[in-house]
């Protein structure tokens, strides 16, 4: 056979292995021509490793490459006897499972004549396993074969890094002057960023069947998480028309996955995209990898003709954004950052304007935003890591793996510090980096991050799964990519820092009592409204606002001041709650939403209270005080907790009931003022 040319997509220079050997898949079906199997493992994977051969090579070298395949697949039992069915394309695929040891799974394969359907229906799968993982299903077998070889040995795989404090660590104390510094340098910034959610997961843990952006941040007003996420889009959208006088639409990319694309598509559908404009948002369709059976990585089937499938994790959101083009458009058109974050958190965005300031003055490559956590709390931990060989990262180190870590390199474990936290910070999983460096790296690495696995073993052996495996990535793994000099760490207090909902009412009633935060439904409402009122003590003139006090729903306890719900129109930063806000007082059990251009100068609030300026409107309240009966929080019956209340209260344990409210509520375009109970326009 003559030789091959060079594979001139290679951006590696690299060398082409002989098309004849296993190792080689030599040229591909549509006839391009690719680097070894080999040759590609021993470095990072990328596309750009295919360039066509001339015709003659290519069909020499297929035809004989089929040939060659047929001949190897005649011992495959199960296989042999269908090989009439298969179409050229499928022979090479099956020739790659056999290569990979996958030949047990044809063993109960029917005869021809019968499941033949099925049988092609087994190859279209495998192609689409095949495409959707970077170097193929081949690849991706082999891969899983090394890590649960690893796994199997009980090896570390921290083994070699020694974990230190992170250096470069931001600290704005949100309120602050310089808070507002950075806040204004992210206000400038804003308009060039764009906004990813990774929301592929389902709540399986937290007991809600629907997507987790359709679940209410909180019940006073009762917005959905996606809507709040939105609110803030557009009031950045806003900030930045305002600083640079000409329209800004800020994409947002929501990554699904087939549990949860019809969810999110009917959500943003049937809200009318929660005033986006539909074309700014993209939906990026995640799919799940092949499910192994047993360490020697073979494929685990449903039935005789279905491979099993697994979620591969939220970084595969790297390989979309990459094999979509949309990192490498959004560069070209101008924009300079993306920022990453999960789906039920929305305090991210409080805080968001600022830690974007700080990434723009520190010209941080990446920025993770950390919070406070205490010692081996169950959350992924920021740590720098030191190689033996001297190489430095600052990254996530899952929690289950900080304290033998720490151990095994000669320290105390994960201890408090002084203050009462530990001295490695929380992941609260939002990252923000700098657009050109991030399409950078996607095209070094074809957006493929490090992966793990973790299987549930049935005995000491190592050896049987209790339910089929599958290899994972997370999104947060991409800072293992960057040096630690190009990664900074930004941390806010725990009023600003994470509060996802995760965990299921029993779960967090548990976790509660141990002393851990129970990342339930009842402790993210109360967040959202603990950080709101702690946002107008802190930038409002001598406000008080109420003590939050204790209450116990199921079990659960959840400290509940004032309920305040501050939306991004009216307080898209401190710097402009600064300016809206005077003196507030909030007694206790009081429930504060405003929405709008409003300007509140003197406010008493006992009771219940919407004020609300729509689009275009300017609304002033220079002095108020309501007192009515407002509302309250209501336990849930066991009946309701048992199956007759909509899930989304069940997960909480309570209900919000609205006995009286007061409303000052301008929907047309122009300026008024609500004095003494009238309300004038000027
Ligand atoms: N997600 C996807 O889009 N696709 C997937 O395949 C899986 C998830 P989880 P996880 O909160 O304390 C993260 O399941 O992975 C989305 C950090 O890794 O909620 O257990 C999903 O919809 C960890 O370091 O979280 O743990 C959601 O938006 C720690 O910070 C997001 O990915 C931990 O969160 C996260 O998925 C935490």
């Amino acid at each position: 056979m003559r030789a091959l040319p060079r594979c001139e997509g290679c951006i590696f220079d690299g060398r082409l292995a002989a098309p004849s050997t296993k190792e080689a898949a030599s040229v591909r079906l549509d006839g391009s021509i690719k680097c070894s199997e080999a040759w590609r493992r021993e470095r990072r994977w990328t596309d750009g490793h295919y360039a066509r051969a001339p015709t003659d090579i290519r069909e020499q070298s297929r035809e004989n490459d089929v040939l060659v395949a047929m001949a190897a697949l005649e011992s495959v039992r199960g296989l042999s006897e269908n090989l009439g069915l298969l179409a050229e394309r499928d022979v090479a695929l099956a020739e790659s499972l056999a290569a990979e040891g996958q030949q047990e799974i044809f063993a109960a394969w029917d005869a021809p004549g019968t499941g033949d359907a099925e049988k092609l229906d087994f190859f279209k799968q495998i192609r689409t396993l095949d495409g959707n993982y970077p170097g193929g299903l081949g690849c991706y077998l082999r891969n899983a074969r090394g890590l649960l070889q690893a796994s199997a040995e009980g090896a570390n795989p921290l083994a070699g890094w020694t974990p230190s404090v992170p250096r470069d660590t931001f600290r704005p104390e949100v309120g602050s002057e310089e808070f507002m510094a950075y806040e204004e340098l992210g206000a400038s910034e804003v308009g060039a960023c764009c906004f990813v959610i990774p929301a592929g997961g389902l709540g399986e843990r937290l007991g809600f069947h629907g997507v987790k952006l359709a679940l209410p941040a909180e019940l006073v007003t009762p917005s959905k998480v996606l809507e709040v996420y939105c609110a803030y889009l557009r009031a950045f959208q806003d900030l930045a028309e305002k600083k640079s006088s000409s329209r800004s639409r800020l994409p947002l990319v929501i990554m699904a996955s087939s549990d949860t694309e019809a969810g999110i598509r009917s959500l943003l559908e049937s809200n009318n995209y929660f005033g986006l404009e539909p074309e700014q948002v993209t939906i990026l369709l995640q799919e799940k990898v092949a499910a192994l059976a047993r360490s020697d990585a073979l494929l685990s089937m449903e039935g005789r003709y279905k491979v099993g499938t697994k979620p591969h994790g939220h970084g595969d959101i790297h390989f979309l954004l990459h094999s979509k083009g949309m990192a490498k458009r959004w560069l070209e058109e101008g924009r300079r950052w993306v920022l990453f974050f999960q789906d039920t958190n929305t305090l991210y965005l409080t805080t968001f304007l600022c830690s974007l300031g700080v990434s723009a003055k520190h010209g941080l490559r990446a920025n993770v935003v950390a919070m406070p956590r205490k010692a081996k709390e169950a959350v992924g931990s920021i740590a720098r890591l030191t190689h033996s060989d001297g190489k430095c990262i600052v990254a996530n180190v899952e929690y289950n793996q900080l304290e033998p870590l720490l151990k095994a390199t000669g320290g105390d474990g994960d201890v408090n510090g002084p203050d009462g936290f530990s001295p490695y910070p929380g992941n609260t999983n939002e990252l923000i980096f700098s657009l050109p460096q991030y399409v950078s790296v996607l095209e070094e690495t074809g957006g493929q991050m490090p992966e793990f696995i973790n299987p549930k073993y049935t005995d000491a052996s190592r050896s049987t799964f209790k339910s089929p495996t599958r290899l994972e990535c997370m999104m947060q793994d991409f800072l293992k990519l960057l040096p630690a000099e190009e990664v900074g760490v930004t941390c806010y207090p725990l009023e600003f820092g994470y509060f996802p909902c995760k965990n299921d009412i029993a779960t967090a009633a548990r976790l509660a009592a141990e002393g851990t935060p129970p990342h339930g439904a009842a402790s993210a409402e109360a967040a959202v409204y603990h950080a709101y009122a702690e946002l107008l003590r802190r930038v409002g003139r001598t406000s008080h606002v109420a003590a939050p006090t204790a209450r116990h729903w199921c079990g659960g306890p959840q400290l509940l001041g004032p309920a305040v719900v501050l939306w991004p129109s009216f307080a898209p930063s401190c710097a402009e709650l600064r300016r809206r806000l005077g003196e507030v007082v909030l007694e206790e059990g009081s429930t504060l939403e405003v929405r709008g251009d409003v300007h509140l100068g003197r406010l008493t609030l006992a009771g219940a209270l919407r004020v609300v300026a729509g689009e275009g409107a300017t609304l002033h309240v220079p002095q108020l005080e309501v007192r009515n009966r407002g509302g309250e929080f209501v336990a849930l019956t066991e009946a309701e907790q048992a199956g007759e209340a909509p899930e989304e209260l069940r997960i909480r344990g309570y209900r919000y009931v609205l006995h009286e409210v007061e409303e000052i509520k301008v929907s047309e375009p122009g300026i008024y003022t609500y004095a003494d109970g009238t309300l004038t326009r000027s």
